[in-house]
């Protein structure tokens, strides 16, 4: 119900709307409009009140559930369920829980996460109400093998989304967004599947929107960073998370119907970090340097060796690491 009176509201943005309307249209009663209004206030949406005009919604609170986020949502499918919560230890963990019982494109949003997770076990770094951890639940029909290149899609959904609203971006080949050669987002795909079939996808995204300098501890002060940080502003973080939904759904759809990652790759190549530089390889506990001389059609890094020897890098077997500073 409450919903429903949020819809009416901001349907009627900047106007009065009477309590009676309300009431007539949801078939409740006067006091009960009032109660839903009251708790609306309590969740931070700011709704003038007038004996005889009835209600104004003056603003809403920068919250990502999906009655904040839908107006810019375009989707289908991604996104057009939302679990938005305000603290859990990690989303990807929570969407794991739920994967089995959920449709694709159900995603999992968390204010803040107390055991946000990075890859091999490392830790991502969540405060509250200032970024965007959120978790997608995918369910592709196709070979294990091929979900490497879905971390892609997500760095390139990113890239995408960062541009729409005016912040340009590099991808660092597989999983990461850069800016200023310091991380702003990270991207975790897990996975759980049969010997040739995918159950679930888990696609974690991790964004750094308006983190201050406080915000990171000192050994991550000089490999990370934020978007407010780097714009000197607040970021819109409800329109990122749906424009970064958007892109995805844009670029999953064919991938998953058709095998086609091209247009992935065209932008994982025109926004790469690594083309042309030297990179450090480590596989195992051994560093291999290299440079970076392309991303394949099939999404993976193309290296060559000190001794000559040119590679085909697969994502998910290695890290990779920047040689002069950034991660
Ligand atoms: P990663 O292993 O590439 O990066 C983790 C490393 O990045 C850490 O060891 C630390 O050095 C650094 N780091 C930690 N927190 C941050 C941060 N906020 N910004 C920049 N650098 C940081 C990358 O793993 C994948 C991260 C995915 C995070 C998302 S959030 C939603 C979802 N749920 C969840 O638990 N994880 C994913």
């Amino acid at each position: 119900m409450r919903k429903k009176i949020l819809a009416m509201l901001k349907r009627n943005e900047d106007i009065f709307i009477s309590g009676e309307k309300i009431s007539y249209e949801l078939g409740i009663s006067r006091s009960a409009v009032w109660k839903h209004i009251n708790i609306l206030r309590e969740e931070g949406y700011e709704i003038e009140s007038m004996p005889k005009n009835g209600y104004k919604l003056l603003s809403c609170p920068d919250i990502l559930t999906l009655e904040e986020i839908k107006e810019y949502l375009t989707t289908d499918f991604i996104g057009r369920k939302v679990y938005y919560l305000d603290t859990l230890t990690s989303t990807n963990m929570k969407a794991k829980e739920m994967a089995f019982n959920e449709e694709e494109g159900t995603i999992i949003i968390a204010e803040e996460q107390t055991k946000g997770k990075g890859r091999l076990g490392r830790n991502w770094v969540s405060p509250k109400g200032k970024g965007i951890w959120m978790s997608i639940i995918l369910k592709p029909e196709m070979a294990p093998s091929e979900v490497a290149k879905l971390t892609l899609i997500g760095a390139a959904a990113v890239n995408k989304g960062l541009e729409e609203i005016g912040i340009g971006s590099c991808i660092k080949w597989p999983n990461d967004i850069l800016i200023q050669d310091k991380k702003v987002c990270g991207i975790l795909t897990e996975m759980s599947c049969e010997l040739n079939m995918i159950n679930y996808v888990i696609m974690g995204i991790g964004i750094n929107v308006n983190l201050d300098s406080e915000d990171f501890n000192r050994k991550l002060i000089d490999k990370a960073t934020s978007l407010k940080i780097i714009t000197g502003s607040k970021i819109d973080r409800k329109r990122l998370t749906a424009k970064i939904l958007n892109h995805f759904e844009d670029l999953y759809i064919p991938f998953k119907e058709r095998g086609d990652i091209s247009k992935t790759i065209h932008i994982s190549r025109e926004n790469s970090i690594l083309i042309g530089r030297e990179i450090r390889i480590i596989r195992e506990d051994t560093e291999y340097i290299g440079q970076a001389l392309d991303i394949d059609d099939e999404g993976q890094l193309i290296v060559k060796y000190k001794d000559g020897k040119v590679e085909e890098v697969f994502s998910g077997e290695v890290s990779i690491r920047g040689l002069k500073g950034y991660i």
